[in-house]
């Protein structure tokens, strides 16, 4: 790996694990073989430290951990486990902010009503980051496998300074969602404007307001989640108008699509609004709710 990287993310499962990487097994349908390189600023230090292995420059902190659910007893004391560790880890490190997460985990949608492994994955993160005195949420992903590992897997990005979390006007802030979507509402802001020319969006779904929207449409799916990247940037850019206002070449993006079959439509649909030529990771994966069919990561950089 380059002297100059932070940390890479790899996707599917042929790729071994090592220091400064972590390897989700999620399928690429679209994109297979990219890989999401965080570059760094200067010179890398590589650590383990109870469970946790990271990797930092002079300004952000990257970390993995992955914790077997049979060792605490389900999802939920598991998730509250892994994020009591990160809590314990950041608070004791020169990056104490936790800025942005990426959550996976088997049979996201398995259980019904507050057994659904989704509401028991929220109310471990909240017991778990109890103990992070931190003001604002970080910018979250939260994705579920089908590859029957229970294994949760985070990984983070920490900075020195606290960045500024973001909401939506479009939509109702996650951790006010009303009850219906859980007793315990998710952690997680919009987004989080790491520095004035970097915007980590978090996973991004057809929801205006707090519903769902286009249940029976992956096309329309595709078309609100773009909408809702539109107002968000646009949102940024009135404390970073650095940052670029389209989706295009100073913008990452990676979906998780649910049904392999809709892979067409969402290439056809995302196509007809990009410029030509982005590089476009496709992965299988499911979306917290069960009616939501895909869900998009986006990065938007200045430009
Ligand atoms: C949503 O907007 C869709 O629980 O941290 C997206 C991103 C979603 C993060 C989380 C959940 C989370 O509610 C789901």
């Amino acid at each position: 790996m380059p002297a100059d990287t932070l940390f890479a993310v790899e996707f599917g499962v042929s790729i071994s694990p090592g220091p400064r990487r972590v390897r989700v097994p999620l399928e690429p349908l679209a994109g297979a073989g990219l890989v999401e390189i965080w570059q760094s600023n200067g010179a890398v230090v590589t650590g383990d430290s109870g469970g946790i292995r990271f990797s930092n420059d002079d300004h952000f902190l990257a970390g993995v951990i992955e914790v077997a659910e049979r060792d605490h007893g389900g999802i939920a004391s598991a998730t509250a486990f892994a994020y009591r560790a990160i809590a314990a880890f950041q608070a004791a490190s020169a990056f104490p902010y936790l800025l942005r997460t990426w959550n996976y985990f088997d049979a996201i949608n398995v259980g019904a009503g507050e057994d659904e492994r989704y509401r028991g994955f929220c109310a471990g993160r909240v017991l778990g980051l109890e103990s992070l005195h931190q003001a604002q949420h970080p910018a979250a992903t939260v994705i579920g496998r089908r590859d029957g590992q229970r294994v949760l897997q985070v990984y983070w990005l920490a900075g020195r300074e606290p960045g500024v979390a973001l909401e939506n006007p479009r939509q109702v802030s996650a951790y006010l969602y009303p009850r219906q979507y859980g007793e315990i509402s998710p952690t997680f802001s919009r987004a989080m404007l790491v520095t004035p020319e970097l915007l980590l969006i978090s996973g991004t779904a057809s929801i205006v307001g707090h519903a769902s929207r286009h249940v029976d449409s992956t096309g329309g799916q595709v078309q609100e989640i773009l909408a809702n990247l539109g107002t968000l940037i646009t949102r940024a850019r009135q404390l970073a108008p650095a940052l670029s206002p389209h989706l295009g070449r100073h913008t990452l993006l990676k979906a998780y699509l649910r049904n392999r079959g809709d892979l067409a439509v969402v290439e056809e649909s995302l196509r007809s609004r990009l410029p030509p030529g982005m590089p476009l990771l496709v992965l299988h994966g499911d979306v917290c709710r069960a009616e939501l069919l895909v869900e998009f990561d986006c990065v938007q950089a200045a430009g």
